[in-house]
Parts: structure tokens; sequence; C-alpha cells
């Protein structure tokens, strides 16, 4: 372990990033979970969780592992990993577990998050497999029936690309990937609500007022009808092919099924195969030629998103490779990366779109960052790879632990002292991981 486990450091008012990002996580941490930040979002998320695990795992494995465990408290019988656990009400979020009414013993949201655990798994039980056997094999038929949720529940049928059914189980809330598909959805009659979100963060940060009425429509519709998955996905007011899940999907089936090697788990691995036979066709089915990238596809009209997100390019974290396909992603990649120092924004910054300062709009995020430089270096881009980690860098040096970070100058928004960005820096961003390379 590296010199991180000497913890008496970290309280002792050093002011080195790896100090600050280190308190970050003890200061958010909330017995076995962790918040991605206090006050503004004072519960479990799911994807942020299995970041924070990364971060932990730099100098507590044993703490690590336990956050992962904590997620699945939150995990319902159907399968479905939810995308915030509540265990209590806290007035600083809104919409909490009594607008949502899950009916889970451990109240949660109804949808979910990009399943990035069962990759975080692997890369906490290759740290040490002997101590972490065990945990694995608790985990894991857990992580099984999660994928196997998304496999059967949020694919159209005759599909193969995964479906969202409200931009929050997306994770990237606010894209103009779901333009269009939310304009379809009627707010009329949403139950008047306040935001909360505005009192924590400035709202040219954030989504606008149109955007929630439709976001707690949605959460309207799931829970009026019991939550039923399978109703949500086929019938529901909202649903549109996500790369993003898709292909975090893609790459965890893939992890999943190594971890399944490792615990002999056979029929397991059988299964894994058989969704990894829909993978080529789901990414066929979301590459666009016009865009010249992997776009998000509304499944009740077949239309295409108008521009570029940055979930595009984690194809490569997917293990896609398509070489027609992937020359032009490439110079897609080379024209956006260009136009922006601090990448990658999460939209296409030549398109009208485009917003440097509105959360999924425009801004850098590191996790994002983390996930596709991984995909391109494993693909062989080492430099571009590399290029996105040192914008990383410089973009946190820069600002400190944000949520989010201006494409062209780097400067930090949203909620500040962020876990996700803290755990990113410890696990990838750092100069410390220089060693790794
Ligand atoms: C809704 C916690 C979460 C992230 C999401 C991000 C944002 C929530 C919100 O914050 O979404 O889930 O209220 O804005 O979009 O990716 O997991 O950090």
């Amino acid at each position: 372990m590296s010199s991180k486990s000497t913890s008496a450091e970290y309280f002792s008012g050093s002011d080195t990033l790896e100090h600050k990002a280190l308190r970050i996580l003890r200061e958010n941490e909330w017995g076995d979970y962790t918040l991605p930040t206090k006050g503004l979002y004072p519960y479990q998320w799911n994807w942020d969780s299995m970041f924070v695990a990364l971060g932990f795992a730099e100098f507590d494995v044993d703490r690590a592992w336990t956050e992962v465990e904590s997620l699945f408290e939150g995990q319902w019988a159907n399968g479905m990993a939810a995308h915030i656990v509540f265990r209590r009400d806290d007035p600083s979020y809104f919409p909490g577990p009594s607008v949502w009414k899950s009916n889970h013993s451990v109240p949660t949201s109804g949808c979910s998050q990009p399943p990035v655990a069962a990759t975080i798994v692997r890369d906490l039980y290759e740290k040490d497999p002997t101590e972490g056997r065990e945990r694995l094999i608790e985990i894991f038929p857990k992580l099984m029936s999660w994928h196997r949720w998304f496999h059967t529940m949020r694919v159209v049928s005759g599909g193969a690309a995964i479906a969202v059914t409200h931009p929050w189980e997306s994770g990237r809330d606010n894209s103009p990937d779901w333009d269009e598909a939310l304009a379809n959805v009627d707010p009329t009659g949403v139950t008047p609500y306040e935001r909360k979100d505005l009192g924590h963060v400035d709202p040219t940060m954030r989504p606008t007022d149109a955007q929630y009425d439709r976001y707690l429509k949605l959460v309207e519709f799931g829970r009026d009808c019991g939550w039923d998955h399978t109703h949500i996905t086929r019938e529901g007011p909202f649903a549109v092919a996500d790369p993003g899940i898709t292909f975090i999907l893609m790459r965890a089936d893939r992890d999943l099924r190594y971890l399944a090697e490792v615990l002999q788990k056979h029929a397991a691995v059988r299964e894994i195969d058989g969704w990894l036979t829909q993978a080529r066709a789901a990414a066929r089915y979301l590459w666009s030629p016009e865009l010249g990238a992997y776009a998000a596809r509304d499944l009740r009209t077949g239309e295409f998103a108008s521009g570029v997100s940055s979930a595009a390019f984690l194809s490569y974290y997917a293990g896609i490779a398509s070489s027609r396909r992937d020359a032009q992603l490439q110079r897609t990649l080379d024209r956006i990366l260009e136009a922006a120092p601090y990448g990658i924004p999460s939209f296409d910054p030549a398109h009208e779109k485009f917003d440097p300062k509105r959360y999924w709009r425009g801004p850098s995020w590191a996790i994002i960052n983390f996930l596709v430089a991984r995909g391109l270096a494993e693909f062989g881009f080492a430099g571009k790879a590399a290029r996105i980690r040192q914008s990383t860098r410089a973009m946190i040096e820069k600002s400190g632990f944000y949520e989010y970070f201006d494409p062209f100058t780097g400067e930090g928004y949203g909620g500040s002292h962020f876990t996700w960005t803290a755990a990113i820096w410890l696990a990838w961003a750092s100069p410390e991981t220089d060693a790794k390379d």
C-alpha cells in the first residue's frame, strides 16, 4: 500500500491536494457509505459511491469494499440497484423518499444509474485477490441480478441498446441527448414542488425549471404504476437508448464475466456470453454517420440526438472496435479536444446547444474523462489518454475538487468538496498515480 495509508497526516492540516482529497472522502463518510457532497446531495448515489470506492481503495481497500456492499442494501427484489439509497429523509434535497415512494425496505429512488460497479469490483478484487475472494463471492450474485435487470427490463423488444427511462438514470441529467424525447413529455398537472438544488448552486449551472417539471412528471408516472419497470420501459413517456449506460454495461459485463471465471460460475459465464452477443448490434444501432459518433437515440421515434456528447467516446471502454467507425470517431474526438483545453466537454463545443457552465451541456467531468481515457489507453491511444488525464489534473489543480469544470477555462462549478472528483484524483489524476503508468 502507498504512503496514503499513513492516515494521521490527512487530518494534520496538510494542504497538499492529496491530503485534501483524502479529507473530502473522510468528511463525507456517513457510516458505511459516502455522500457525493454534503448539502447538495445528502444521500448515497449509485455511481458516485463506486468511484468513491476506487478512491478509498488507494488507502483503505476494506473500506472500499464496504462502500460497494452498502450500495446493494438498496437493491430491489427484481435486481435493480437504485440510483439513490435514501435511508432517511433530509430536507436539503428534492425529491426525497416521500416523493419516490419506492416501497423498498430501505427507501430508494425508482430508477437506476450507470453500472460501473462490476468493473470497480474487479479492480478491488485484483488489488488483493486473497483478501477479496470472500467479498467477491458475496457480491457476485447481486451484480449478476442487477445486470440481468438491465438486459431484460431496459431493452425494448427486438433491440440491443440499453434504454434510460428517466434522464436521472443516465447520470447525465440535462444532456442535450434527452432534449427531443423530453420535449415529448407533457408536464401538465405535475404536483407543485420546490427545488432545493438552487439553494446550493447558481441556477446557471443547473437544469432549467422546464426540465425539472418533466423530471418530476416522469417520477410521478413511475410511482403511479407501482414502479412496474417493464411497463415503464415499454409504454412510458420517455425511453432513450443511451450510449453512456450501454457502453458502461458492456464493459461491466466483460468484467463480470472475468469474475465469473474466477469463481468458476459456468452458468453465469454462459448467461453473460448471451448478453455480450448483443454488443455489436447495440453499437451499430447507436452509430450516427451524420454526427461521426455514437449518439443517444429516442426509442419511440428512432431519432438520433442532435449532437455529440462525451459518452460517445465510451465505445473503447466498452471494448468495441470498428475500424471504419473508429477513424471517424477519432476525428470527432480530435476536433472536440482541440476546441476545449480542459476536455472532454460533455457536449460538442461547436453545437448551438453547448453551454460551458450548465451541468451536462458542456462542462468537463473528471469521472467521464477517467472512463474514456481508460478505454482509449486500452486501445493503444496512449497520447490521447494522457492528454485527457493531464487536462483533468490541470483543472483540479487550478480550481479544486469541484463537481464539474469549464472546459475552456478550467473553472470549477456546481458542488465543491466533491467526493468523486477527489476519488478520481487519488486513483488516476494526481501526479502520484504516474508511478502506475
Ligand atoms: C440526480 C450525485 C448525482 C450524480 C449525477 C448528477 C447529479 C442528481 C441531481 O448528481 O444528479 O440524480 O439531483 O442533480 O447528474 O450524475 O450521480 O452526484
